[in-house]
């Protein structure tokens, strides 16, 4: 029988609300939530595919450890496992202090995981050593509210999406980062023709498609261009000077600032024209409802607390914070970045919005928690973590839920940090990241759909999730070994861990944490388990006797500071921590993609999320291409003092000159380097400590290595393509470029390109042949020039083609595992496969799936756009864009790019 329960998308902090269909204890489905506040019932692609993460094959099961880094690690129990941790631990602590251990940890925990790592560290051992990859993240808005506003609370509510005049994204990009976040900036243009969007990014990205001013401004001059759309606000008269007079401080100083932030010194600085600046000021300014949208291109920044700032003093001065529509809206990143910063989950945070630096705050937590104090000494942050791993100083770490050695900038420092550490703990759901492979010891987490407690989207509200399945093997929750492992390290160290942690259940952890809100800005005490699940997500605050949570924060124009008022501070654009000069001239940006989250532990596991891109591409501007002698498809060297990546370059629209732009997703699990990370750089912000992952000066040269060798392997289903995924990553160390990942649809590929310096020799072939599992000759047709080092072969079963490996030349391979995705390629059409250079038959044209949910690729739909169709009309025919809408931005794109050809040739 099968049955629905209510739980939320694990991935990005829209946090849309899903309904997870079971049968016994097996997720079958899963559908957007119509009850759900966030999303009423949308979904994109990835949360519309996390059934197909549900039950992969290389999950971790059971709890392993390593004897000797670089073997293999073997079985063991949760008793021994534990044991073991707490044993390292507290040797380690009575040797060397409670500084000497630390904990990095996720906000992809639920909130209940979070609050537990917290009180073991900074209650239960003394260590304020816990940091998070929030720090990458989202630490640059919370230093940016504080600065301001006075507390870490985004003031907003999707609603005021719908409710805006002008939309202003700076640094973010929803189109693919926070897409159901999108669909309502797209709802708000279909329902009000005058609203206007602007779009801040030194990209063309796919949000600013649909903006109606595109500042592409140099990368990391945004406080330039905050301060000089505040210079024409003040010179234009669009203060709210009796907003600014009741409810701020610090505006003169700020003016006196902004006064040199002309128009055309600003114009100067970020690269664009004076009177778009002008045209922002003013729409910003006039608007009478202004909603600013910002993510990471403003946080991971050594100047992100200010970016934030900048941004913030726009709706200050103009009164635009509190009302309908407007406010500076942070999208969190993570499903509970929010939940994380709510419990104090930064080493410099304490439960509830407090400060370690406060005394009296460290008193309040010391009494919640009934211990005589919390420590004072501030924890190190991530990229300080790290250091300290390497240096010694720090000897033991515990990482749960997220994979540093992929995710933190340096990854030559990082790596060396966790190879250096004495002893490091992994609490993860999947056996395949790169930090596994550093691990002494591997913790099996429960995962999406097993997991259940709550957690807190961006507009603040906090939903209730429930467990729809067990959870595999001997997987547990978060909570659970959080709790064990503190009461077992409590009895080593004398301290009463029973005492501190008496938790049964997730929901005693909530209500103590819900207590620590009491009074506090966030506060929840309204809140329980039953009431979420009767009334639905609410907002916090949520105090006890309010009948639903709060949509909107500062409509009194009072502000959680000692006087009540907002703070100006006193910004000034600075330079990047690197400014790409002759040595290394390009300025390298990184990023997301629609379709994969992160270091793709899960939607690595999905083979339609590969269709838009299956190798990690390098974009850039034609003429740095020109200039150095590259043509799209080319292999290069991203290079800089911290270290190298081989990955293949495009020319891609949307890109200045002197800028590259490359994705996140890619690691040593899909590539033969850490990927963009190998060269991102560590330089933090002073205040936020969040380092400066979106720029970094490149080199970017040609790399000759002419030798390429292909594989498309055709499997029966999602497992078997998995479990050859698995074994194909041993292929990668043999090439100087390598990838692997997946492809398809209904019947899934495994893809694997490299290239060498020279041809390989019949060994490395009949190596990837087995591999493969075609190392046989049934059904096999080969072709060889041995002259040219040439060797491809191709095998069909059935009359259809099942796999095809190509050395030496290997330009068939796109329409090649487009056409063996569709399954349109029968056994007669395996010739052309082989062919010399691997001409497509007539009638397979080269093409990508562009619409996953209706299944329609470019090729249809430029067929259509051929026929003369536009937006609705291909919407209507092919079904295109109308399902969860993510594909919507690139549809838009393919019709504009068919205009101007269309005109050019009339
Ligand atoms: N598909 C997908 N969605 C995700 C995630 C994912 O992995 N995949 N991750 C989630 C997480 S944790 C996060 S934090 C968010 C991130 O969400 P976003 O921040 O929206 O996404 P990014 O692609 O990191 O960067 C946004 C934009 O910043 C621009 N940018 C770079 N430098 C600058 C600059 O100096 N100034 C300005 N104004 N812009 C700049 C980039 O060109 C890019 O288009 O996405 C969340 N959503
Ligand atoms: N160059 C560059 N680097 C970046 C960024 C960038 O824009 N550019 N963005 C940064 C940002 S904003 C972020 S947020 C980070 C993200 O970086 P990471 O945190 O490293 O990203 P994930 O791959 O999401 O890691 C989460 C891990 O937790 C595991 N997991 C999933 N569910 C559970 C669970 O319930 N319990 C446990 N214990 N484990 C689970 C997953 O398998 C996965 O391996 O990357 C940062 N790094
Ligand atoms: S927008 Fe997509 S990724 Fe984000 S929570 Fe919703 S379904 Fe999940
Ligand atoms: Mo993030």
């Amino acid at each position: 029988m099968k049955t629905e329960v209510k739980s939320t998308c694990c991935y990005c902090g829209v946090g849309c609300g899903v309904l997870i269909e079971t049968e016994g204890e097996r997720i079958v489905g899963v559908r957007g939530d119509p009850e759900h506040p966030a999303n009423r019932g949308r979904l994109c692609t990835k949360g519309a595919t996390l059934n197909l993460t549900a039950n992969p094959s290389y999950r971790l099961h059971y709890p392993e450890r390593r004897a000797q880094r670089g073997e293999s690690t073997v079985r063991t129990t949760w008793d021994q496992a534990l044991d073991e941790a707490a044993e390292r631990f507290a040797a380690t602590i009575r040797q060397h202090g409670p500084d000497s251990v630390a904990f990095y940890i996720s906000g992809q925990l639920m909130t209940e995981d979070y609050y537990v790592f917290n009180k073991l560290a900074k209650g239960l051992i003394g260590t304020n050593n816990v940091d998070t990859n929030s720090r990458l993240c989202m630490s640059s808005a919370v230093a940016g509210y504080k600065q301001t506003l006075g507390v870490d609370a985004p003031p907003c509510s999707y609603e005021d999406i719908l409710q805006a005049k002008v939309i202003f994204i700076a640094g973010a990009n929803p189109a693919v980062a926070h897409p159901i976040v999108f669909r309502y900036v797209e709802d708000a243009r279909a329902a009000n023709p005058d609203l206007k969007i602007i779009v801040a990014d030194p990209r063309r990205s796919e949000s600013a498609e649909i903006a109606d001013l595109h500042l592409p401004i140099k990368p990391g001059t945004d406080i330039a261009l905050f301060n000089g759309m505040l210079h024409v606000l003040i010179r234009d008269g669009l203060v709210d000077d009796d907003y600014v007079a009741r409810h701020t401080t610090g505006f003169d100083a700020l003016a006196e600032i902004v006064r040199r932030y002309t128009p055309e010194a600003v114009a100067e600085v970020c690269g664009i024209p004076a009177q778009d600046i002008v045209q922002a000021a003013r729409w910003f300014g006039q608007s009478g409802a202004a909603l600013s949208m910002y993510c990471q291109g403003l946080n991971q920044s050594v100047h992100g607390t200010h970016n934030n700032a900048g941004i913030i003093h726009l709706h200050l001065a103009t009164g635009l914070i509190g009302k309908p529509g407007a406010g500076p809206f942070s999208l969190t990143g993570q499903p509970n970045a929010m939940g994380g910063r709510e419990v104090g989950g930064l080493s410099n945070l304490l439960s509830a919005h407090r400060d370690l630096a406060n005394p009296q705050h460290r008193a309040e937590v010391a009494a919640l928690w009934g211990v005589p104090s919390v420590p004072d000494k501030p924890g190190k942050s991530a990229i300080d973590m790290f250091a300290a791993l390497k240096s010694g100083e720090i000897k033991a770490v515990w990482i749960a839920c997220t994979n540093p050695a992929q995710s933190l900038p340096n990854q030559a420092a990082v790596r060396e940090a966790l190879q250096t550490a004495e002893y490091v703990v992994l609490q993860e759901a999947y056996a395949n990241t790169d930090t596994a492979a550093y691990a002494d010891l591997l913790l099996p987490a429960s995962g999406w759909g097993e997991k259940h407690g709550t957690v807190t989207n961006s507009e603040r509200r906090i939903t209730h999730v429930n467990s729809a399945v067990p959870a595999p093997g001997e997987a547990r929750h978060d909570w659970d070994i959080v709790v064990d492992f503190a009461r077992r390290l409590g009895r080593l160290l004398g301290t009463d861990g029973e005492r501190l942690f008496p938790y049964a259940d997730a929901e005693s952890i909530f209500n103590e944490h819900r207590e620590s809100t009491r009074g506090r800005d966030l506060d929840i005490t309204g809140l329980s388990y039953a009431w979420l699940d009767a009334a639905g997500p609410q907002q916090w605050p949520c105090p006890q006797g309010a009948i639903s949570g709060k949509g909107r924060l500062y409509e009194d124009g009072v502000f959680p500071t000692a006087d009540g008022k907002a703070r100006f501070v006193p910004v000034k654009h600075l330079a990047t921590a690197e400014t790409p000069d002759a040595e290394y001239p390009i300025s390298l940006l990184s990023g997301r993609m629609r379709d994969h989250w992160h270091g793709m532990s899960r939607t690595g596991t999905v083979p339609r999320l590969f269709n838009l891109e299956d190798e990690p591409v390098l974009a850039m501007h034609p003429c740095d291409m020109r200039h150095r002698g590259l043509s799209s498809g080319d292999l290069v060297r991203v290079t800089n003092a911290r270290g190298a990546s081989i990955v293949r370059v495009e020319e891609r629209p949307g890109l200045k000159k002197g800028r590259a732009w490359m994705p996140m997703h890619w690691g040593s699990q899909f590539m033969n380097t850490p990927g963009v990370n190998a060269v991102a750089c560590d330089a933090t912000d002073p205040y936020s400590k969040q380092p400066e992952l979106k720029h970094a000066a490149v080199q970017i040269e040609k790399v000759d290595l002419p030798y390429a060798l292909a594989v498309v392997r055709r499997c029966a289903h999602q497992a078997e393509a998995l479990t050859l995924l698995q074994s194909a990553r041993s292929a990668l160390a043999d090439y100087r470029y390598a990838t692997v990942g997946l492809y398809g649809r209904q019947s899934p590929l495994v893809v694997l390109r490299a290239a060498a310096a020279e041809a390989v020799d019949d060994a490395a072939i009949d190596a990837l042949d087995r591999l493969f599992g075609i190392d046989g000759s049934a059904g096999a047709i080969v072709y060889a020039d041995a002259k040219k080092r040439i060797a491809k072969k191709a095998v069909a079963e059935d009359g259809r083609l099942r796999a095809v490996r190509l050395c030496g030349e290997t330009q068939a391979v796109s329409w090649l595992r487009q056409a063996m995705a569709e399954d349109e390629l029968d056994a007669s059409l395996i010739r052309f496969a082989l062919a010399p250079l691997g001409k497509p038959p007539v009638g397979v044209a080269p093409r990508n799936i562009i619409c996953k949910c209706a299944d329609v690729t470019d090729v249809q739909i430029r067929q259509e756009l051929a026929g003369g169709a536009d937006m609705p009309k291909l919407q209507e025919k092919l079904r295109c864009g109308t399902f969860c809408g993510s594909c919507v931005p690139e549809i838009r794109r393919m019709v504009a790019e068919h205009a101007p050809t269309e005109a050019a040739a009339a």
